[in-house]
């Protein structure tokens, strides 16, 4: 008697049929989920860490990987029935190694944060001292953070961009450092919007016996598609999410010299994490696949360029970029000098209503406080995801000035809506059957 082969295809699309929850039945989250697709493909997606990630991506993040346990490593599991899972999780090692050039890699980190904090405990005893960019200048969380475990766990010093230029001042880095004499150096960004240079960072790590760590959450895809200097070389360890500028599923990887490897590992699992998503390390091996192609690094340098090309027509519109523009694939918007009444809060309420999604963002040193700003941030991931060029981000900086300048006009704020869903149409993300 012959069987017919099974397969992931072959399951979603015919045999749901005998679940609680049928494929197209008629739960309620489906139409949800239904109406998130529209708001994603009929808006501008401009929030700087998103991303719109390849089909297979998605497939492989919904497979029945997520049926499995796989506590442990390739060939050290905890659990049987691990052989595909094995040897999966050895792609996903394979490709990252090659794409960013790494002596080891852990692709287990369930996000960023995670990542993070498997680090500092691999690699810190609480109580060390730490270097990172202070927060509201564009580090992140968990570079010490007050609020977050890194910053109750480890003692952080924060440097911060000058005064003048806003950029990240190495001389006041190098300062802190031979003060504070810190066991590890953290570089790594948020919302900073210029080339972070490895070697500087590596020569003030190498004077004061730091351990360096670089954290290109945002950057990894402009570092894979030769669009941004890799740390690789020079780092001790790399950490980053794979759904940003990467444009993998949601997640996190860490890159590290073979002398860490063990650590680091450990630091994972069993320090930080239990059971490993093999799900999202498999969609993790086909991006870092996708990564690789000669069609990436083309997407990657546009990115950049679209970003710069978006940056200068919002200058033009009478807005200022904060640091002066951009090398990479995001800006931050100081919205004061367009209108010294609109909070950063406001701008992103107004243009949700136009169908442009960013999100609010401090400027450096900014009056008011994180939950109202001054500010804006946006990216160009997503929208050269679409195939936009320089000549559409010329439309878009058009769009947001006219809604903001038409902030209390429904009339003006449905019809940039509707020239939003126009662009768009023209930039179909998915093809739909
Ligand atoms: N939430 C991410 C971002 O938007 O930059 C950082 O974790």
């Amino acid at each position: 008697m012959s069987q017919t082969k099974k397969s992931l295809r072959g399951i979603v699309h015919a045999s749901a049929t005998n679940w609680a929850s049928e494929l197209g039945g008629d739960d309620p989250v489906f139409d949800l989920i239904d109406r998130e697709v529209e708001r994603q493909t009929t808006g501008l997606q401009l929030i700087a860490s998103e991303n719109f990630t390849s089909p297979a991506v998605m497939l492989a993040t919904g497979s029945v990987l997520t049926n499995k346990y796989s506590e442990g490593y390739p060939g050290k599991r905890y659990y049987g029935g691990n052989a595909v899972v094995d040897d999966i999780e050895a792609i996903a090692i394979d490709r990252v190694k090659q794409l960013f050039g790494a002596e080891h890699a852990n692709v287990q980190p369930h996000s960023g944060a995670s990542a993070n904090m498997a680090v500092y405990l691999a690699l810190l005893n609480p109580g060390d001292t730490v270097l990172g960019l202070s927060l509201d200048h564009g580090g992140h969380l968990t570079h010490g953070s007050p609020v977050n475990a890194s910053g109750i766990l480890y003692n952080f010093v924060s440097y911060k961009v000058s005064g003048g230029e806003e950029r990240i001042d190495m001389n006041e880095v190098r300062d802190l450092a031979l003060k504070h004499r810190p066991k590890m150096i953290v570089a790594g960004t948020t919302s900073y919007t210029r080339r972070l240079e490895p070697e500087p960072f590596k020569k003030i790590a190498d004077e004061v016996g730091a351990l360096l760590m670089f954290d290109i959450a945002h950057l990894a895809g402009l570092v894979a598609g030769g669009a941004h200097p890799n740390p690789v070389p020079h780092a001790d360890v790399v950490t980053f999410t794979t759904h940003k500028t990467l444009r993998g599923p949601r997640g996190g990887c860490i890159l590290c010299k073979a002398e860490h490897a063990q650590k680091i590992d450990k630091g994972i699992f069993p320090g930080t994490q239990g059971g490993p998503l093999e799900n999202a390390i498999a969609a993790k091996a086909i991006a870092f696949g996708e990564a690789l192609t000669p069609m990436f690094r083309e997407y990657a340098h546009q990115i950049v360029k679209n970003a710069s090309a978006l940056a200068g027509a919002l200058a033009r519109q009478g807005f200022r970029l904060v640091s002066g523009g951009t090398d990479t694939h995001m800006m931050v918007v100081d919205l004061t000098p367009f209108d010294a009444d609109l909070t950063g809060k406001e701008a992103q309420l107004v243009l949700d209503e136009a169908g442009i999604t960013l999100n609010k963002n401090t400027i450096p040193n900014d009056p008011r406080s994180p939950f109202v700003t001054s500010g804006v941030r946006i990216g160009t991931p997503s929208v050269t995801t679409q195939g936009m060029k320089e000549a559409e981000m010329e439309q878009i900086a058009e769009l947001i000035a006219t809604a903001l300048r038409n902030r209390t006009d429904a009339a003006a704020i449905a019809d940039v809506r509707a020239r939003v869903a126009a662009l768009c149409t023209r930039f179909p993300v998915y093809a739909t059957a």
